[in-house]
């Protein structure tokens, strides 16, 4: 068993802008969260990973950085980051920063220098092409909508921008590049951060001659990115006790285990999206179609098995680009509170990493805004506009956006119920609150016994007291079973066993295949639950057979 401090943590999720404005100017800030560490310690987060607190114009929320070593003012300075590392290490807790250097923002001197003329020293940071009659010089889309390329007069190129027109790409194979990105990652840890969340790092190596192929998913695993992961980690990831975990678009857990393996030198853990795709049409995120409960396990459980001794998962169902869980996958309305914790349970009895995205921990929920004008977002903006000249009606794309939108994570923690904006600004919020901040929100969560909240500081408890919950071997029962998600957790002689309703209906639970367990065959009559999501504890004698209420959720030791 290979132990790591990694693999025992709790990751919480900060989305800086939207958790605590501390100054009243309505955008969240270093001194806000500063303000809440200690809620952060209550509730059990090991790690915070601190989305983008860079220098940024703000095009796409700080994801277009123009100056890695600086933090952005609305944020506050330095020194209040130094204070928060510092509150963060006092409280036993770690921080780990994210890394954005697939592209940086237009407005970073590098690219300020590069767009100035062909000859110019920082020219080959980025990728410039001349056009091809007249024309982009490949097909290639970004994910924001629009071409990947943008034309610039001053040169009369054109560049590369995966994302948005001020997020141009890097150009990974100068080795200068690399240089420059690697000292500033040194100078954070030097700083004493203690890993990265690495920005779409799986797009970094672009295919050689930059062929035409759909959406530019040909930058994702280009045939050098393991080569430069390597040398970043022989250069510097290597020399720290860290984590890193790499956003990985469209990955498999073959590619994982290249990106994560134990011997493979290269990153702690990948987030994949396989689950992310699953409600998603032919034609994207979007224009989606409903889930299936077996699909859904079926994908959990090959990432379980195929990494299992292999490379270690990371365990998540929302994050600041995807809507809220509870929406999702559970049920915001009358089951809200047991359906919230039903999915908590699943994150955080599975093999891997769990992360926490800020407000989940509330049963927070996905809003909707009467007007696109109420939205932030840049993905959310101009696919609006994309799919209005498509022919959409805007009532259709709006319901898109209740269902997929990236603000739906994005709106603001709800720390009351009382303040004008639930307690996050005396100011005007960035982003609306979302109108259900009276009964949802931190203070009412503190102070209910049977909250989300409480649940999942329970659920962090039982994973440090329990190195099965870690480190045990998963195993499915009853794959075809469209309404429970049922396994066990296996550590030499430990074994746990979790069952889940996924739906608002009753129903009966039973165990098909027991002798798959030879420890369940023996141990039923001993079995001792460990966490319920109902106040009231299950009459079930033996847990071969089980009646389930909606969304209920329980867990055995079974020895
Ligand atoms: O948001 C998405 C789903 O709609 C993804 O396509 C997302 O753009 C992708 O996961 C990459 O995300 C990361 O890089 C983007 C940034 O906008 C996201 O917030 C970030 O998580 C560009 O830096
Ligand atoms: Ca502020």
């Amino acid at each position: 068993m290979d132990k790591k401090w990694w693999k025992e943590s709790v990751v919480y999720q900060i989305y800086p802008s939207s958790f605590m404005d501390s100054n009243g100017d309505g955008i969240g800030d270093l001194r806000g969260i500063i303000s809440k560490l200690d809620y952060l310690k209550t509730l059990g987060a090991d790690v915070i990973w601190l989305c983008p607190v860079y220098e940024s114009p703000n095009d796409d929320n700080g994801y277009d950085i123009s100056n890695y070593q600086s933090i952005m003012d609305s944020f506050g300075t330095m020194r209040d980051w130094e204070e928060l590392l510092d509150g963060l290490h006092t409280r036993g807790m770690k921080l780990i920063m994210d890394l954005v250097v697939n592209h940086s923002s237009d407005e970073h001197h590098w690219f300020v220098e590069s767009r100035k003329s062909k000859d110019n020293p920082y020219r080959d940071y980025y990728i410039w092409h001349p056009g091809k009659e007249g024309e982009a010089p490949n097909d290639w889309g970004s994910f924001f909508s629009g071409p990947a390329w943008e034309y610039d007069d001053a040169t009369g190129e054109y560049y590369l921008h995966m994302f948005s027109k001020k997020q141009p790409d890097l150009n990974w194979e100068n080795p200068k590049v690399r240089r420059e990105v690697y000292d500033m990652m040194t100078w954070w840890l030097d700083k004493g951060i203690d890993g990265f969340r690495m920005d779409v790092i799986n797009m970094i190596s672009k295919p050689p001659g930059l062929p035409d192929g759909a959406d530019g998913g040909t930058c994702i695993n280009g045939p050098r990115v393991h080569e430069f992961l390597q040398e970043m980690n022989r250069e510097v990831l290597s020399k720290y006790d860290i984590m890193t975990v790499g956003e990985t678009l469209d990955v498999t857990p073959e590619d994982a285990a290249l990106f994560a393996g134990t011997d493979r030198g290269e990153l702690s853990m990948v987030f994949q999206f396989e689950l992310m795709g699953i409600d998603s049409g032919s034609d994207g995120k979007w224009w989606g179609k409903p889930w299936k409960l077996t699909d859904f396990k079926q994908i959990f459980s090959k990432w379980q098995t195929d990494l299992e001794g292999k490379a270690w998962n990371s365990i998540y169902l929302n994050n600041h680009d995807q809507p809220r869980l509870v929406s999702r996958f559970g049920n915001d309305r009358e089951y809200r509170n047991v359906s919230a914790k039903m999915l908590a349970t699943l994150l955080h009895t599975l093999q891997g990493t769990p992360y926490i995205y800020q407000g989940e921990e509330i049963g927070m929920t996905n809003v909707r805004f009467k007007t696109i004008d109420e939205y932030r977002d840049i993905e959310t903006l101009n696919m609006y506009k994309e799919y209005l000249e498509k022919g959409r009606t805007p009532e259709e794309i709006m319901e898109a956006i209740y269902a997929k939108g990236r603000d739906n994570a994005r709106t603001p923690m709800q720390w009351n119920g009382s303040s004008p904006h639930a307690g996050f600004t005396t100011g005007t919020p960035w982003l609306a609150i979302n109108p259900n901040y009276q009964d949802i929100n931190v203070e009412q969560a503190l102070a209910d016994d049977n909250s989300i909240f409480h649940y999942y500081r329970q659920l962090i408890e039982l994973r440090k007291q329990h190195e099965v919950i870690v480190y045990g071997r998963y195993e499915l029962i009853n794959a075809d079973d469209e309404q429970v998600y049922a396994y066990t957790r296996t550590l030499g002689q430990e074994q746990l066993l979790v069952v889940l309703n996924f739906y608002d209906q009753p129903t009966r639970f039973d165990w098909t295949t027991p002798e798959a367990s030879p420890i369940l065959s023996e141990k039923t009559q001993a079995a001792k639950l460990l966490i319920v999501n109902y106040d009231d504890v299950p009459a079930d004698a033996d847990v071969r057979s089980m009646d389930l209420r909606p969304y209920e959720a329980r867990v055995y030791k079974l020895s």
